[in-house]
């Protein structure tokens, strides 16, 4: 899930054509390259590309360096990317003023091609430890899967996305049955492997694109369906509910099943013009808490 090893992209920026010949060559063995001879062409393809690392031209007719990089840093999708400035503006208020708005690095024409090669290098590795370190800090460190803070996201995320399509959204919060017990009875690192196990059945069963399975914390997992009507959403439900009772996972001390289950709660709602509130969550909440009255080892919507 965590992208480790892949080839970098640099998006080269000039409006001289010779300029960007000669960053291509300095590059093009390491990296893949994409070329913008203006500014304008360099925002639409920091867009479209997302490229790791912008070498950026300041003195361009029309968009200039200095206003693509405020652009860049107003757009939710390009704000990340490294910008390093490599222009003919050599006096130290223009070097500062590039830095403050946010570059990376600023480096004088003519440069030395090695120390130009040395900063984008360095640069890049920055912001890909940035990633992981991101990538990492969404995950649930016990089952791999995305935690509370990713699924919080993804939540008002898919809340708007539903909000301007008008499709349903769907939510099943899942909660391991008599767990306590389990965990008593059989010894935390079993509890452990139990939590690893329900959250890979979990995985395997939401795989849509767009669904999102996450620990919400303890022994409860969320599932998030996006464009989910309420019938699809109860039958994933009920598979998810079968699949671990297929996975025979011996609970000698349930009061209510021979082995580990699952109460699961679910809602559906088409958000509309309606702000997300907690009542979407407790919605589902209350009726995982009727599934555990009703019985356990079951679905309630
Ligand atoms: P119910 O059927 O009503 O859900 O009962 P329960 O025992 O599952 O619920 P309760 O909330 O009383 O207990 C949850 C247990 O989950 C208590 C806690 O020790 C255990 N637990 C929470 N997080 C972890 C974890 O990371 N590892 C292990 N092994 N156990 C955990
Ligand atoms: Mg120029
Ligand atoms: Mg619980
Ligand atoms: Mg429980």
């Amino acid at each position: 899930m965590i992208d480790t090893e892949r080839q970098f992209t640099l998006l080269i920026v000039d409006d001289e054509k010779q300029n960007r010949l000669l960053l291509t060559e300095l590059f093009q063995d390491e990296y893949k390259i994409i070329q913008a001879k203006s500014g304008m062409q360099a925002l639409e393809r920091a867009q479209t590309h997302t490229p790791d690392l912008i070498l950026l031209d300041v003195l361009m007719p029309e968009l200039d360096g200095m206003t693509v990089l405020r652009e860049l840093k107003r757009n939710d999708a390009t704000r990340q990317i490294p910008v390093i400035f490599i222009t003919a503006l050599n006096s130290p208020s223009e070097e500062e003023w590039g830095l403050l708005l946010g570059a990376a690095d600023y480096i004088t024409k003519p440069f030395h091609p090695s120390i130009v090669r040395v900063r984008v290098h360095n640069h890049l590795q920055i912001a890909h430890q940035r990633r992981l370190l991101e990538q990492i800090a969404a995950l649930d460190g016990l089952t791999g899967i995305p935690n509370r803070r990713r699924f919080d996201e993804a939540l008002a995320q898919e809340w708007s996305r539903c909000q301007r399509s008008g499709q349903p959204l769907s939510l099943i919060i899942a909660d391991v049955d008599h767990f306590k017990r389990y965990n008593d009875t059989q010894g935390h690192a079993a509890g452990d492997r139990v939590l690893q196990e329900v959250a890979a059945v979990l995985r395997h069963s939401a795989r849509r694109p767009g669904d999102l399975v996450a620990r919400y914390g303890g022994e409860e997992f969320v599932l998030l369906l996006p464009e989910t009507s309420p019938q699809q959403a109860r039958q994933l439900a009920e598979d998810v509910r079968q699949r671990v009772v297929a996975r025979h996972i011996a609970h000698p001390t349930s009061p209510s099943a021979p082995c580990i289950t699952l109460s699961l709660g679910g809602i559906t709602t088409i958000p509309g013009g309606n702000e997300l509130t907690p009542d979407f969550f407790e919605g589902a909440d209350d009726a995982l808490y009727q599934a555990k009255a009703q019985g356990r080892n079951r679905w309630c919507w």
